[in-house]
């Protein structure tokens, strides 16, 4: 591994701040400098990044292009650092330029690419892939905005644009030379290829832009591997070129422009629901069609036969966003190559792979006809193709049974059906935790699973322990370290030699004590951004994710709403003081996610100002929750609360974060979940609810009236009572909405997602963690388990996995060269 000289670093940056804004590091402002440490720091790794790819193109490695609409990948710099292990002599050159390392990391803006876990998930495995050595890129879109920063006003949540660009971003580097050119509308026509004789498919009339990459580094643990997420802009073609003019196509110059100019401006903001937007769809298939593209000529530098790109390289398909990416290899092997159908086909199954991240229906993308085929009229043409072929497969399967087709075809009902386009097309198809996979098997997608079952894997989710322990909680990495040595970072396993730790007096006090103080930095921040003050020895319960329905905020703040009536009811009851704190964006249009949101602030300034009851509930919305400020956030939960209604969470990856950093899961067996319990075990976690089975079987047979407990309940028929009574709002119908929802439905199913049915599992479930906390030596052994227990969440052996049984990748081992 190469070693960071302190003297030629510091002098690098001054150097950067002298050359990029003609100041002196006393002059700079904090953004100033670390603009010029981010472009020290590059420097350093710019020679393992010619190393890396020096090395992969000797060895003719396969690559893997993992294709995502999302890479939420957070800051930069404070990752690279510790990933190269140079945090002493970083740390100590910017000491001594009489600067915080800590103040400059936090000028950083959050590389906010992604909406939630799907999206972070990506950044994880780009981190693991690169410190495993596995050649890869990442291939997205730089967003011009990014995931939309929240702001409350009076309780509401209120987006604001994320101008993460506005000072530039120094750790990028545009790639004009690799550019391509992408095709939307026009008409096809048939051609006679002069030197073929054949037919030949043409696009005319379209519009194009050029698509631009720029690649990031993404640098792995100490191995000088520096792999690349290249994500793509959208340049006009050619700026208002003669040729249009003389044509008198003025029009056309002007619409190619705007469409350059819209397709990477913004992020779409929903988490697990499909907006159904033309620009959406437009996104996808320039990002997917640039990267084919790109794979493509790169494989064609180095090889002669595109009949074995299969060989060297490997589409994963993150979700059904990219799932365009089938048909654009089928364009690029039979429109370019001359390439007879059935064989780029059985191509096209050997280079794709796909993995599903949800079985929310809203969330499976469907696209009406009209609009694809306008929009991408020969990729329609494809598409129907490879949709004929596969209902005559079914067909033939199963002659006498034509629902199969109703249920399978990718065409059906007006609309292309993405999923099933990505099942048809790949080789493999991959749920995100065991309970998810089985579900997609003998439920959502049994259909499929019956016809092919070779396909379907299991793939359960992990995170990046470099991330959300090294630099995340130093404390904690600092103790661990010291007792069982450092392996962990890079083999999370080991990290299950605590567990002897965990009947030592010493060494539980010590652990506790670091979770204090992480809880005394939350409290810090929280001080300084909501202006509350809450207790760092209270319990701190931490609900932090996307805003969902199916995530249940909603029954984390009945409940509170119901301890708050308990108290009251009974101001001497024995209570173990709680913290209650959220972080919950909400998409844009989503009304009810964000009246939750309200109501939560509401009910926090009900209940934070009430001196009766002694400050021993607080309630905290942190604002703006993201990734940077997740990394607080999980080091200092006692509670993780992972209360989804069981089968809608595919997986979570939050609740791994909380287990690493030690906080205890309260949680139904949903998603990894269960693979948490399964590891931790049951008496070291808080369950309770539903299990998937029968959430299912009342989603089956419409058994579930939540009137019913509403007229037997008193406690749970005040707290709902209070949604429309005047106490959280003076605005009578501020609340009315969700209390609906809970009873009557709005047409559809009342309490879709079980609130009301697992409310009393739920609360008693909390008593137990109450009772749990008050003994602190049991506290302590459990929360330590956490961590000791964790070693299988780590995204390492998640890609290990894909790498070993999808991918079938080689590892590479990179050494930094005089030629670098
Ligand atoms: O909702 C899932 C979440 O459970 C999972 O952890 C994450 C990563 O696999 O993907 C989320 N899915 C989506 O955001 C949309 O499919």
């Amino acid at each position: 591994m190469k070693e960071l000289n302190k003297e030629e670093f510091k002098s690098e940056v001054e150097d950067y701040v002298k050359v990029l804004f003609r100041k002196s590091i006393k002059e700079a402002d904090d953004q100033q400098i670390f603009q010029a440490v981010a472009y020290a720091v590059k420097d350093f790794i710019v020679d393992q990044w010619m190393a890396t790819h020096r090395t992969y193109e000797e060895k003719d490695v396969k690559t893997v292009y993992y294709l995502s609409m999302e890479f939420l990948m957070g800051r930069a710099l404070g990752n690279i650092i510790i990933n190269l292990k140079g945090n002493q002599a970083i740390k100590e050159a910017i000491e001594e330029l009489g600067l915080n390392l800590d103040v400059i990391e936090d000028q950083e803006p959050d590389a906010a690419l992604g909406n939630g876990g799907l999206g972070r998930l990506a950044a994880c495995f780009l981190d693991s892939l690169s410190t495993l050595g596995y050649a890869a890129y990442g291939c997205g879109i730089r967003y011009k905005y990014g995931m939309f920063k929240q702001v409350i006003e009076n309780g509401y949540q209120i987006e604001k644009p994320d101008d993460w660009l506005k000072y530039g971003n120094p750790f990028e580097i545009k790639r004009p030379e690799y550019a391509v050119e992408v095709k939307f509308g026009g008409y096809v026509s048939i051609k006679k290829d002069e030197e073929t004789g054949r037919n030949k498919f043409v696009q005319e009339n379209y519009q194009s832009v050029l698509a631009v990459p720029y690649d990031l580094p993404v640098v792995g643990y100490n191995n000088n591997v520096v792999n690349t997420l290249r994500i793509w802009d959208a340049e006009a073609i050619d700026t208002f070129n003669l040729d249009s003019f003389d044509k008198g196509d003025y029009q056309k110059a002007v619409e190619q422009q705007n469409l350059a100019r819209t397709i990477c401006e913004v992020l779409y903001p929903n988490d697990n629901h499909m907006a159904g937007k033309e620009l959406r769809l437009k996104q996808q298939y320039f990002f997917v069609s640039a990267s084919v593209q790109r794979a493509v000529m790169k494989y064609m530098e180095k090889h002669d036969d595109i009949r074995k790109i299969h060989e060297k390289v490997c589409f994963q398909l993150n979700d059904t966003h990219p799932t365009v990416a089938v048909a654009e290899l089928m364009r690029i092997l039979v429109d370019e190559y001359n390439i007879e159908w059935d064989e780029a086909w059985h191509i096209t199954n050997k280079t794709c792979a796909y993995t599903n991240h949800t079985i929310m229906s809203e969330a499976l993308e469907k696209w009406p006809l009209e609009l694809f085929s306008r929009l991408l009229p020969r990729i329609y043409q494809i598409i129907e193709e490879i949709n004929r072929r596969f209902v005559l497969d079914i067909q033939r399967a199963y002659p006498d049974d034509y629902g199969k087709v109703e249920r399978m075809a990718i065409i059906y009902d007006g609309q292309v059906k993405m999923a099933h386009l990505a099942i048809a097309a790949g080789f493999s198809v991959n749920g995100v935790a065991r309970l998810h996979t089985e579900i997609l098997k003998n439920q959502e997608l049994k259909d499929f699973y019956q016809m092919m079952p070779e396909k379907f894997n299991n793939k359960t989710n992990g995170i990046t322990q470099r991330r959300f322990l090294l630099h995340g909680n130093p404390l904690l990495a600092d103790f661990v370290t010291k007792k069982i040595g450092d392996d962990w970072i890079t083999d999370l396993k080991h990290i299950d030699e605590l567990s002897v730790y965990t009947d030592d007096e010493m060494s539980r006090k010590e652990f506790m004590n670091i979770k204090y103080q992480n809880k005394v930095r939350l409290a810090k921040y929280i001080k300084e951004h909501n202006g509350i003050e809450v207790n760092p020895r209270s319990i701190f319960d931490v609900q932090v994710k996307r805003l969902h329905e199916y995530k249940r905020q909603l029954l984390n703040i009945l409940h509170v709403m119901y301890l708050y009536n308990e108290l009251k009811k009974n101001p001497d009851k024995e209570f173990y003081p709680r913290t209650f704190i959220f972080g919950a964006k909400a998409s844009a249009g989503y009304h009810r996610a964000k009246s939750i949101i309200k109501l939560i602030n509401s009910v926090a300034d009900v209940v934070n100002n009430d001196k009766s009851i002694d400050g021993k509930i607080k309630v905290v919305f942190i604002e703006n929750y993201r990734v940077s400020n997740a990394e607080i956030i999980f080091a200092a939960a006692d509670v993780s609360e992972q209360i989804s209604t069981a089968s809608k969470e595919a997986s979570g990856t939050g609740n791994m974060k909380f287990m690493l950093n030690g906080a205890v899961t309260l949680g139904t067996m949903d998603g990894a979940n269960v693979e948490i319990v399964e590891e931790v075990g049951k008496e070291n976690a808080f369950i309770f609810g539903l299990s998937s089975d029968e959430v299912i079987a009342y989603e089956h047979n419409g058994q579930y009236n939540p009137r019913d407990i509403y007229n037997t309940d008193g406690d749970i028929r005040a707290v709902l009572t209070q949604l429309v009574d005047g106490t959280y709002s003076s605005n009578l119908d501020e609340f009315r909405d969700i209390y609906n929802s809970l009873l009557d439905g709005q047409g559809g199913r009342p309490d879709m997602y079980f609130i009301l049915k697992d409310f009393r599992s739920y609360a008693e479930a909390q008593e137990r963690v109450s009772a749990a906390y008050a003994d602190t030596a049991k506290w302590a052994k459990m929360a330590m388990l956490n961590t000791a227990k964790c070693g299988k969440f780590s995204s390492d052996r998640t890609i290990e996995e894909y790498a070993q049984e999808i991918w079938h990748l080689e590892k590479v081992k990179v050494e930094v060269t005089t030629e670098d």
